[in-house]
Order: C-alpha cells, then structure tokens, then sequence
C-alpha cells in the first residue's frame, strides 16, 4: 500500500468502538487528509490523553503516544519543541480537554506551537459510561450526575479564540469530507490549530443522531478577531466550518533541536 491510499495510515487493529459511533469518521477524515497531504508515516505522530475517542492513535499506523488523562498537550508541546520537524496532532475528548485538562488548553492556544488539536466531542464521559461534561447542555437527561446539568456549558470556540489560538474550526462526524479539507487547512496552518468536531456517542446520547439536520456552515472564515468574537457569540454551537484563520507569531521562534539522551547517559548522570 503507498500514501496515496488513505487504509496506508491506518494500523491492523480493529477499532473497539460502538458500531455508528463519531469516532470512526474522525479516524477515517485524519487518514484522508495525511493521504492529501502526503506525508510518511515517520512524519507524523499522534498523542491522545484517555477516553473513548483517545483510543484513536493506535489505529493509525503513524508514530503514537496513548497518554495520560488530560495531559495530551503538554506531551504533544514538548515532542513538538523537540522533534519541529514532525507533523503533530493531539486527539481528546471533551472531558480529556475541556475537563481535567482545561488549563492545558489555554496555554496550547495561548503559545501557539505548531500543532493541531482535535477534540471529539460528545458532550459526555463516553468511556466512563455518561456522566456529563463541562459541554454538557443545560437539561440534559443524566441519571449519573445528579444536579449537574443546570450548570451553563463551556464553549471551547470562545475560550480558544480569547487564548489566542490562531485557527479555529468546527466540524462533524456526519460531514467527514468538510472534516478532511478542515483538517488539511489545520495541519498546514503554521501556529495551533483547533478543531472542534461534534462527534456523535450513539451509546448514551442517542439523541445526537438529530444533530445531521441542526448543522449550519458558519457565515464567513475571517482573520479579523472582533468579527470572529462577534460570530462565535452569536454561535448556537452547532455551526460548522472554519470560523478563525489568523497568523500569529509561532512558538518557539527559534527552531531548538533538543537533544534526548540515552539511558546510558542518564544513568551517568543520576545513579552515582
Ligand atoms: C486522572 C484520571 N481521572 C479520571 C479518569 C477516568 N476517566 C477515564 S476516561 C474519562 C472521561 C472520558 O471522557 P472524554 O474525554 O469526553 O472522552 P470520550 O470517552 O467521551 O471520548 C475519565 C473521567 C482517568 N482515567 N484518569
Ligand atoms: S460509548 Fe459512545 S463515545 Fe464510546 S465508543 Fe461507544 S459510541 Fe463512541
Ligand atoms: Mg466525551
């Protein structure tokens, strides 16, 4: 199999997910769009924190890290520091990114490495069985979380756009062609991109399935951020599209080759 087949980046495991679940559309969108961009496999890797849609690096074929519950980041910000060469993408989820690792999130958006963020949001703790999430709608039906749906929900297109991130979109896993060329656009941006995907948990919000008919593209892209505010404040949180596409000094500006050491020489080092 060669590149300009999208299954080349994909590896032999078959995915656990529930049959119709979103995350398949987003595994099968990054495939298309590495196949686009042609990119070898050692060019790219993928780092994911925990939870159903993080499972996604090991069906890749690319290099991957299966990290730690929202800490897929700070993991993908150093290797970024460290290997500017690759291609990095961090896939999460809505409680991996917007719950355990909101402040993560910040400061991506805030320094502007050169990587793209993915998160798969289905508005609740899939693998954990349901429980609600900071994107959880206001009366949601949660018998697992007792007086926690009154509260307002985050909005991850708002919170990145006031930290600075330079690309900002939203996509669907009905859409997967829209979620390709979205992610081809991220990918080549230079500076953090940001894709928010709805991404359909047919297990316990079935109900999401409705979603398909309720998505609207966003009127306009535009690099101009007092028009982006005032879109993303109108934002019903189902309009989908690249809303933001600005340039903004990349971090680092110095491309830092850092050099990682053997175990030999760390074992120098500390084991006296
Ligand atoms: C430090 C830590 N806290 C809590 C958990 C339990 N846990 C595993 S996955 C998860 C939430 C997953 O939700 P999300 O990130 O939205 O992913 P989804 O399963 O919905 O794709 C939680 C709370 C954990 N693994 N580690
Ligand atoms: S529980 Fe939901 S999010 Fe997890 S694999 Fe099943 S459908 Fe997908
Ligand atoms: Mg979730």
């Amino acid at each position: 199999m060669t590149k300009e087949n999208p299954r080349f980046y994909k590896s032999e495991k078959k995915p656990i997910w529930c049959p119709g679940c979103g995350d398949f559309t987003v595994l099968t969108s990054i495939a298309k769009a590495l196949s686009q961009l042609q990119l070898t496999r050692e060019e790219v890797a993928i780092i994911s924190g925990i939870g159903c849609s993080s499972r996604l690096p090991a069906y890749t074929s690319v290099y991957g890290f299966h990290g730690i519950h929202g800490r897929a980041l700070p993991i993908a910000t150093g290797l970024k520091v460290a290997r500017p060469e690759l291609t990095v993408l961090t896939v999460s989820g809505d409680g991996d990114c917007f719950s355990i690792g909101t402040n993560h999130f910040i400061h991506a958006c805030r320094r502007n490495v050169d990587m793209t963020l993915i998160v798969m949001d289905n508005h609740i703790y899939g693998m954990t069985k349901g429980q609600v999430s900071p994107t959880t709608e206001i009366g949601c039906d949660d018998k697992l979380s007792a007086h926690a749906t009154d509260i307002q929900p985050l909005q991850p297109l708002a919170l990145a756009l006031i930290s600075g991130a330079s690309y900002i979109a939203r996509a669907y896993s009905g859409e997967p062609a829209q979620l390709t060329d979205i992610l081809v656009g991220a990918i080549q941006h230079p500076g953090f991109s940001f894709i928010h995907v709805l991404c359909q948990c047919v297990t316990y919000c079935p109900e999401q399935k409705g979603w398909k008919k309720l998505v609207q593209p966003f009127a306009e892209t535009t690099s101009d951020y007092a028009k982006a505010n005032q879109i993303i404040e109108q934002d019903n949180g189902l309009q989908t599209g690249v809303v933001y596409n600005n340039s903004r000094t990349v971090w680092p500006k110095e491309k830092t080759q850092v050099r990682v050491k053997s175990v030999d020489e760390l074992d120098k080092q500390f084991i006296k």
